[in-house]
């Protein structure tokens, strides 16, 4: 089964996105995502320039060994760039794999191990009031699991908030937005937002929450105590990964799940978390870690450590990405949960899928061959790319910090 075509799909229905087509000598074509958030045009230059060339010619079927001929083949190993472009490869020759097959790309990651995928959404407020009154929402709309953001008392943007909220999408136009950021007054309010939640929702929903790699470790070990009366779900992306030794500092204090990861690569970014039973659930995802092939080395480690998966599932995740999350957690047994952020509806236009959400889970068409979603190239034509940028973080006296 000849690769005889491999191209590059930029579109902006809303927000960018990077999809590769690889099309193969019998007609069957396989769609992935390679979506880097801010940095788009870096992974189209590196599949354009650099691995295209040498995939076209090659056998489709041979998934794994192209997958090592990418990771191994390149002296410059590792890196979002290069691991979001072997995603995207890897993503599509699963989908042609899956397709050839007739067959729903979860029947060959071993067929289902659970009937239904649990997800969460998110719940974004402007304040302490505001974000009660979400979490509502979402509890109306079905959710068993919700991710809780808040508006600082104090500080003008604070992460995971924004007007838009049921498609909250950080990366704005033309040049970065340079926020303001103080921990202090963050680690006096959130756990009263949690404590408002309980009260008035009780204890039955699972609640998350991202702190988005703003604190120091003995920090997140203090926020996580103060959150234990609240019963988390887990507690996302506390301190930077950089010095992974931070997170013995963390466990050592608070029994609040820790979750990190989402911008990891490989199983090599992850191996110190995992065998040291730092975290209780890897946030890497299909569109950032290697694909399908990438994800299942990184949860097979994982599954012997008791650590879960928690595959990120923010909108740059495309409908491709998310619906190869999808295939993954209902394939392997040490699920966690998965990050179902909605996208807005001409974004599920130009990638038409094949995921129904209800009742606080996903669950796929059996009925849908491969991944079960699409691109329409003829509507993703119209939305041509835009710059955009992630914020950037300083502090209250202008230093700069995590955003
Ligand atoms: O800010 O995906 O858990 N989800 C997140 C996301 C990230 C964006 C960055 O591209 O932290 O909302
Ligand atoms: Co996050």
């Amino acid at each position: 089964m000849k690769i005889i075509d491999a191209k590059v799909i930029v579109c902006s229905p809303g927000r960018n996105f990077v999809t590769l087509k690889i099309t193969t000598q019998s007609g069957i074509y396989g769609i992935g995502d390679a979506t880097v958030n801010g940095r788009e045009l870096s992974v189209v230059s590196y599949l354009e320039d650099h691995l295209l060339p040498t995939l076209i010619g090659r056998d489709a079927r041979r998934i794994e060994d192209i997958w090592q001929y990418f990771y191994r083949g390149a002296y410059w190993r590792r890196g979002p760039i290069t691991m979001a472009a072997i995603s995207a490869i890897d993503m599509a020759l699963w989908d042609i794999k899956a397709k050839a097959a007739s067959m729903p790309l979860y029947e060959l990651l071993g067929g289902k191990a659970r009937d239904k995928v649990l997800v969460y959404g998110h719940a974004n407020g402007i304040n302490l009031e505001d974000s009660v009154e979400e979490v509502g929402k979402y509890l109306d709309k079905g959710y068993k699991a919700i991710r809780v953001q808040s508006g600082i008392p104090g500080l003008e943007d604070t992460y995971g908030v924004a007007p838009e909220k049921m498609y909250y999408e950080p990366a704005k136009g033309n040049l970065p937005q340079e926020c303001i950021w103080d921990t202090h007054k963050y680690l006096n309010f959130i756990p009263k937002v949690f404590e408002k939640v309980r009260d008035t929702y009780g204890y039955e929903p699972h609640l998350l929450h991202d702190s988005h790699h703003r604190l120091s470790p003995i920090e997140a070990a203090s926020l996580g105590k103060m959150l234990e009366p609240y019963r988390l779900f887990w507690l996302e992306d506390t301190v930077h990964a950089e010095l992974q030794e931070g997170f013995e500092i963390i466990r050592k204090h608070t029994t609040t799940p820790l979750a990190v990861g989402e911008v990891f690569n490989t199983v090599y970014d992850c191996h110190h978390l995992i065998t040291n039973q730092l975290i209780d659930y890897i946030r890497t995802t299909s569109t950032h870690a290697g694909g399908i092939t990438g994800l299942r080395k990184i949860a097979a480690l994982a599954d012997v450590f008791h650590v879960k998966t928690g595959c990120h599932g923010a909108t740059d995740i495309s409908p491709i990405g998310l619906a190869a999350c999808f295939h993954f957690d209902i394939s392997i047994n040490n699920f966690g949960i998965q990050e179902f952020m909605r996208h807005e509806e001409k974004i599920e236009e130009v990638f038409p899928n094949s995921y129904i959400f209800k009742d606080g889970y996903v669950t796929l068409d059996e009925n849908k061959i491969g991944l079960g979603v699409d691109i329409d190239e003829q509507l993703a034509a119209k939305y041509p790319y835009e710059r955009k940028y992630l914020p950037v973080n300083r502090l209250e006296d202008n230093s700069m910090w995590n955003w």
